[in-house]
């Protein structure tokens, strides 16, 4: 690609051979390649997630999950961190996923098919600190035998509010699938909160994590479920993992 660019570009500027395009022109051709690979990517995501995206199954216990086939996206996080809101905004619905401000809404893992292609999983947050004992036990139990022992987890989505510094629990989990050997791709949610250089701040900050993570995807997209932004990067990357 970055040779027929590169020769192309010889090519506009009358040479007849292309051993010697200068270092601007090589510069130009592979902006010029990553931008339309960037785009197709973009677009790829926007068609997956323009598909049908239907509820299909809802579990509560670790013996009782769906069959497995397609690859599955699970969508991890503290409670009230944007999980639900997140999926609605990629599968663009109000309401697919029930959103709330009151944390630990989501106390089950809820599987929903975006268009015969993949499998997206809501789950319970966990670090709800007022959450009863037998509760945490539950819920949080069955969100980490999930995401050890599911063979059809091709990525979990660890979200991660913007606006607040990272907790002990968020470190576990991530302790936790480095151990399980299961990619996860920390997306940064809210936001809208966060001015620009306190956001670029942070993102710099979670890059850096990942990079000490090997289970970790070194690609950290910000995100805001209220605004829209990241969204589009988000389905870009997600569509890579779909059948
Ligand atoms: N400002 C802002 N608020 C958001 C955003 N995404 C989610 N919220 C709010 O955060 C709260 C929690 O959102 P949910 O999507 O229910 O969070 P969750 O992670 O699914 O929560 P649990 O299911 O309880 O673990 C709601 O009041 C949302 O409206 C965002 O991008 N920006
Ligand atoms: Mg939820």
């Amino acid at each position: 690609m970055v040779h027929h660019a590169a020769h192309a570009a010889g090519q506009t500027q009358g040479r007849t051979h292309l051993n010697h395009p200068t270092q601007a022109e090589i510069a130009a051709a592979f902006a010029a390649d990553a931008a339309a690979l960037q785009a197709a990517a973009i677009e790829a995501g926007r068609l997956l997630f323009a598909a049908e995206c239907r509820f299909f199954y809802a579990s509560q216990r670790i013996d009782q999950l769906p069959p497995t086939g397609l690859p599955e996206l699970a969508f991890a996080g503290r409670s009230n961190v944007g999980k639900s809101s997140l999926i609605n905004a990629l599968t663009g619905h109000n309401a697919l996923a029930r959103a709330s401000n009151q944390p630990g809404r989501t106390k089950q893992l809820n599987f929903f098919d975006l268009g015969g292609r993949l499998v997206l999983v809501d789950m319970p947050g966990y670090g709800y600190a007022q959450a009863a004992k037998a509760v945490k036990k539950d819920w949080q139990g069955l969100m980490f035998d999930f995401l050890r022992g599911r063979p059809t987890l091709r990525r979990v989505v660890l979200l991660l509010d913007a606006r607040i510094e990272i907790k002990d629990s968020d470190r576990a989990v991530m302790d936790l699938l480095d151990r399980a050997a299961v990619t996860f791709q920390l997306v940064l949610t809210k936001t809208d909160g966060t001015k620009p250089p306190r956001l670029a701040r942070k993102q710099e900050e979670v890059e850096a994590l990942a990079r000490r993570h090997p289970a970790a995807h070194p690609v950290v997209i910000a995100t805001s479920a209220e605004t829209g932004a990241g969204i589009p990067e988000l389905r870009a990357e997600l569509a890579g993992l779909a059948n």
